[in-house]
C-alpha cells in the first residue's frame, strides 16, 4: 500500500475469469473506491485494462448489488426478496439440509460452481473442501477449457508450453478459434510485435472478427471441422518432407502411425469437410512448416463441438511435428495452468468424499433438476456460486424448468439478482475483488498474482471463501481446515518450495502484487527445445497412451475425484470427428434446422457479468442475430428486422445484422445476454443441446443447428 496525493493505492488483480488477469492498481480515498487503473509495469497489463474493467470501480457501488441476505417472498421466478439476517439464512439451510440429509441423503445436495471468480480461495473450488465434507454429489465443471485439457494432458502433459509473451519472437502465428482482440486483448501487443517485426499472422475463424480483421490472412473455417483441417496439414507437412525428422525421432511417439492417419486427409477431402480450398491447405502447411519459430494460440472455441478434443490433439502435435519447439516463439498453448504448483489435493479435500459419491456434471444441470437423468437420490437442493447456469449453460429452458421445482431447496451466492438467482429461496451476498483477499488463478500467463482488499466489503458481503467457514460451522464442522485464515490457507494452497517459486514469498507479494515465475524469461524459453514434455513417455505422443484409459476428466474440474468408470473409448491418434449437427453429419435434422450456429464471448460483457450495466449493454448491443446476407435473403429478412433463432430445444429472439462477416449457412449470437433483458426472455443457450464433446464432457455450444424467421408481431415470453 502507498499513498499517493490524498489517495491511497492498493495492488489487486482482476478477478474474472480470462487469461489477462491484469494487475491492478486499487485507488482509495479512505473506504471508498475511487478508481482501479492497470500497473503500468506488469508486462502484460501494460497499465491499460480492457472494456469490461473500464469502470471497475463503480461497479462495487452497483444501486443493485446484493448486499444482504434475502429470502424469497414471491413466486419461483419473480424476483422478489426481503432482507433476512445471516442468521436466519444459515439457521434455514441448516434445517432444509439436515431434513434432506435425513430423508435423502447427502448426495441429494448439488453444489454448482464455476469461473465467476478467478482465485485461489474464492473461485473454482472454493466450496469443494466443504461440499466433500458435507458428502453431497461432487459436481463436474466442464464449462469450459475441459476437453481441451484432457486433449493437451494426453499429447504434451501438464506444461505451460509456450510462453504468450513469447510470441514476440514468432516468425509465424496461428491464432486458431479464438477472437483475441475481444478475450485475450493483452497477448495482442506481442503478436503486434512480431507482425511489425515480419511475422506472418493467420487467423482460423468462421467468422470475420475484430481479430481476423487484423491479420494478414483470415482463413474461413465451418465450425467443428478443425480436425481436418490440422491432419491435412499434417499430410502435406508429411508428403512433401517438410517434417523436422530429428526432432520426431528424438521427442515424439507414435510418428509412423501418425503419417498412416494423415494419409486420410488429402487437401481435396479436407476442403470438401471444412469449407478451406485445397490450395489454402496446402499453402498454410507448407508456410507453417517452414517459417520457424511458428506459433499456434489455441482458442478455447475449439473444443465446443463433438470433435473439438480431437482437433486441440491433432493442433497440439503439429509443433513437434516440424520442429518448433526447438526455437524461443516457437510451439502452442492451451493453457499455462499447468506451471503453478498449486496443490488442488489440499484446496478441495478429495479424501473427504465418501467412497462411491456418484458425480454430475454441471452441464446436465436441466436433466439433473428435472429427473431425465433418473437419479436416485433426486437432487432437492441446489448451491449456485460463482456462476450463472440459467445463461451460461446448455438447455436452458429445462434448466428453468428445473429450477421451478416447488420442492427444491435452492441458494445462490451473488453479487446480483441474475436469472438464477432469481429462482433461488434465500441469496447470499458475495463480496466483489476491491473488498478481498486472494491469490488469483492465471491461465493466460505466467504471473502469481495477488490481490489485496482496499475497501471494506458493503453491507453484509461476504468473500466465498469466509460463506463455506460459515456454513462449516453451521453444520458443526470442526476441522482446522475451518479454522485457517486467508494467508494460512494460501501458504497451504501452494507448494511455496517449488523451484518455480524459488525467491518468491506471500510477504514479496504483498509488497510487489505480482511475480513472474521462474520459468526463464519470455526471451530465452524453449520449454521443449529437447523435449521434456510431461507425458507418461516424456515425448510428444501423437498416440497417446493415456488415451487407453479412455475418456477423462482432469481431476481439477471435479474436485479431484479420480474414483470414476471406464470413460468412452478415444482413438489414440488424433481423427476428425464430425460435428453431432451439421448439414452433412446430420440432414435430416438441417432439413429442418438448415443454419449451424456460434455463440462466442461479448466483447463488453465478461460471459454475464456487466450484462446488468446500461454502459456496457450500449457498447454491446443487444441480443443480435448476425447471419449473411444471403441466407437473410432467402427468409425475407431485413437489416434491423426482428428475428427468431429457434430449434426443438427453444428460442431467443433479436434484431438480425446482416453481414457477410459470417460465413452463409452460419449464424452468430454472442453467449452473456440476460435472458430476462430480451424480447424473449431468453438468450442464445435456449437452442444449446446438452449433449457432451467426445473428449473430457466439455459442452457443445458451437455444435448446434437452427432456423431464424422474423419474429411473430406479438413476442410472448418463453418462460412466463
Ligand atoms: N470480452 C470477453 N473476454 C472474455 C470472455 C468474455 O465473456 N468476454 N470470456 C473469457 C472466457 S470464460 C473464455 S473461455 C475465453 C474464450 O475466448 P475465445 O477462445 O476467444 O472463445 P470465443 O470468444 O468463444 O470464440 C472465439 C472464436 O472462435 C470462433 N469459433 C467458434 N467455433 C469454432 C470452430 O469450430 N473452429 C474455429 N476455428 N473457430 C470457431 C468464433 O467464431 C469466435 O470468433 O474468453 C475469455 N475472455
Ligand atoms: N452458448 C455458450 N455458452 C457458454 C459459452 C459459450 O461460448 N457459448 N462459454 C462457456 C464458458 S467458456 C464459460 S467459462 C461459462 C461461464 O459460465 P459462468 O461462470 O456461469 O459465467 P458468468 O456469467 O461469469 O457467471 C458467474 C456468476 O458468478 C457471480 N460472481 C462473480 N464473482 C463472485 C464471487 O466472488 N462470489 C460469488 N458467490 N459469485 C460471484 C457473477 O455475478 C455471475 O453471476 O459459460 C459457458 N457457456
Ligand atoms: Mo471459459
Amino acid at each position: 500500500m502507498t499513498v499517493s496525493g490524498d489517495l491511497t493505492v492498493v495492488r489487486g488483480a482482476c478477478p474474472h475469469d480470462g487469461p489477462d488477469t491484469c494487475a491492478f492498481l486499487y485507488h482509495a480515498d479512505g473506504d471508498r473506491l475511487v478508481d482501479v487503473t492497470g500497473d503500468p509495469e506488469h508486462p502484460m497489463t501494460r497499465g491499460g485494462l480492457c472494456v469490461k474493467l473500464k469502470d471497475f470501480a463503480q461497479h462495487h457501488y452497483h444501486p443493485e448489488r446484493v448486499l444482504y441476505p434475502m429470502r424469497r417472498v414471491g413466486p419461483k421466478g419473480a424476483g422478489r426478496f426481503e432482507r433476512i439476517s445471516w442468521d436466519d439464512a444459515l439457521g434455514e439451510i441448516k434445517r432444509r439440509w439436515d431434513e434432506i440429509i435425513a430423508r435423502h441423503g447427502a448426495e441429494a445436495i448439488m453444489p454448482h460452481a464455476y469461473l465467476g471468480h478467478q482465485g485461489t480461495l474464492n473461485g473454482l473450488t472454493a466450496g469443494d473442501a466443504f461440499f466433500n465434507r458435507l458428502g453431497a454429489s461432487v459436481a463436474e465443471k466442464t464449462y469450459c477449457e475441459s476437453g481441451s485439457s484432457t486433449a493437451w494432458l494426453m499429447t504434451v502433459g501438464p506444461t505451460g508450453g509456450l510462453d504468450v509473451e513469447s510470441l514476440a519472437y514468432a516468425r509465424y502465428i496461428i491464432v486458431w478459434g479464438m477472437n483475441m482482440i475481444s478475450t485475450n486483448l493483452h497477448a495482442w501487443p506481442f503478436i503486434l510485435e512480431a507482425q511489425e517485426k515480419g511475422a506472418k499472422v493467420v487467423v482460423i475463424d468462421p467468422v470475420r472478427t475484430r481479430t481476423a480483421k487484423q491479420a494478414d490472412w483470415h482463413i474461413r473455417i465451418r465450425p467443428g471441422t478443425d480436425a481436418a483441417l490440422a491432419l491435412g496439414m499434417m499430410h502435406v507437412i508429411i508428403g512433401e518432407g517438410l517434417v523436422d525428422q530429428d526432432y520426431v525421432d528424438r521427442y515424439t511417439l507414435g510418428f509412423d502411425e501418425l503419417a498412416a492417419r494423415a494419409t486420410e486427409y488429402p487437401p481435396e477431402r479436407v476442403a470438401e469437410i471444412t469449407g478451406v480450398a485445397a490450395e489454402d491447405v496446402r499453402r498454410l502447411a507448407r508456410e507453417y512448416a517452414t517459417s520457424q519459430p511458428s506459433a499456434i494460440r489455441q482458442g478455447v472455441a475449439l473444443e465446443r463441438s463433438r470433435g473439438g478434443g480431437q482437433a486441440i490433439r491433432a493442433i497440439t502435435c503439429l509443433p513437434a511435428l516440424v520442429g518448433a519447439w526447438r526455437h524461443v516463439g516457437g510451439g502452442t498453448v492451451e493453457m499455462p495452468i499447468w506451471e503453478f504448483p498449486t496443490r488442488f489435493d489440499r484446496i478441495c479435500r478429495p479424501d473427504w468424499i465418501r467412497p462411491g459419491t456418484r458425480v454430475i456434471n454441471e452441464l446436465d444441470l436441466g436433466a439433473a433438476l428435472t429427473g431425465e437423468l433418473g437419479l436416485d437420490p433426486p437432487v432437492m437442493s441446489l448451491f449456485v456460486y460463482n456462476s450463472n447456469p440459467v445463461s451460461q449453460a446448455p438447455a436452458q429452458a429445462k434448466i428453468v424448468r428445473g429450477l421451478q421445482r416447488e420442492d427444491l431447496f435452492t441458494v445462490a451466492s451473488e453479487l446480483f439478482v441474475t436469472d438464477t438467482a432469481r429462482y433461488a429461496d434465500l441469496i447470499l451476498p458475495a463480496a466483489m475483488q476491491a473488498e478481498q483477499h486472494d491469490l488469483m488463478v492465471t491461465w493466460g500467463h505466467l504471473y502469481m498474482m495477488l490481490n489485496q482488499p482496499a475497501i471494506p466489503v458493503p453491507g453484509e458481503c461476504v468473500p466465498n471463501v469466509e460463506l463455506f467457514r460459515r456454513l462449516a460451522k453451521t453444520m458443526g464442522f470442526t476441522d482446522a481446515y475451518w479454522d485457517m485464515t486467508d494467508d494460512e490457507m494460501l501458504l497451504e494452497f501452494y507448494d511455496w518450495s517449488a523451484p518455480q517459486l524459488e525467491g518468491i514469498t506471500l510477504e514479496l507479494l504483498k509488497e510487489r502484487g505480482w511475480a513472474r515465475l521462474n520459468v526463464g524469461a519470455p526471451g530465452e524459453r524453449a520449454p521443449h527445445a529437447q523435449g521434456g514434455f510431461k507425458t507418461p513417455s516424456g515425448k510428444c505422443e501423437f498416440k497417446a497412451s493415456m488415451a487407453e484409459q479412455g475418456d477423462f476428466v482432469v481431476p481439477v474440474w471435479r474436485s479431484m475425484y479420480e474414483d470414476r468408470q471406464p470413460g468412452d473409448p478415444i482413438d489414440p491418434l488424433p481423427t476428425y470427428i464430425p460435428p453431432y449437427e451439421s448439414p452433412t453429419s446430420s440432414p435430416e435434422t438441417a432439413r429442418r434446422f438448415p443454419l449451424s450456429i456460434v455463440s462466442p464471448k461479448p466483447h463488453a460483457f465478461l460471459n454475464t457479468q456487466y450484462g446488468n450495466e446500461e454502459q456496457k449493454k450500449q457498447r454491446q448491443g443487444g441480443q443480435i442475430v448476425f447471419m449473411h446476407p444471403a441466407d437473410a435473403a432467402a427468409r425475407e429478412i431485413l437489416p434491423g428486422d426482428v428475428v427468431r433463432v429457434f430449434n426443438d430445444r427453444g428460442f431467443f429472439e433479436g434484431p438480425a445484422e446482416l453481414t457477410d462477416d459470417v460465413m452463409p449457412g452460419l449464424v452468430l449470437a454472442n453467449v452473456g445476454h440476460w435472458p430476462s433483458s430480451t424480447r424473449s426472455g431468453t438468450s442464445v443457450n435456449a437452442i444449446s443441446s446438452d449433449r457432451h464433446c467426445a473428449m473430457g464432457r466439455a459442452g457443445t455450444y458451437c455444435d448446434n443447428l437452427v432456423e431464424v424467421t422474423k419474429a411473430p408481431a406479438n413476442g410472448e415470453a418463453a418462460y412466463a
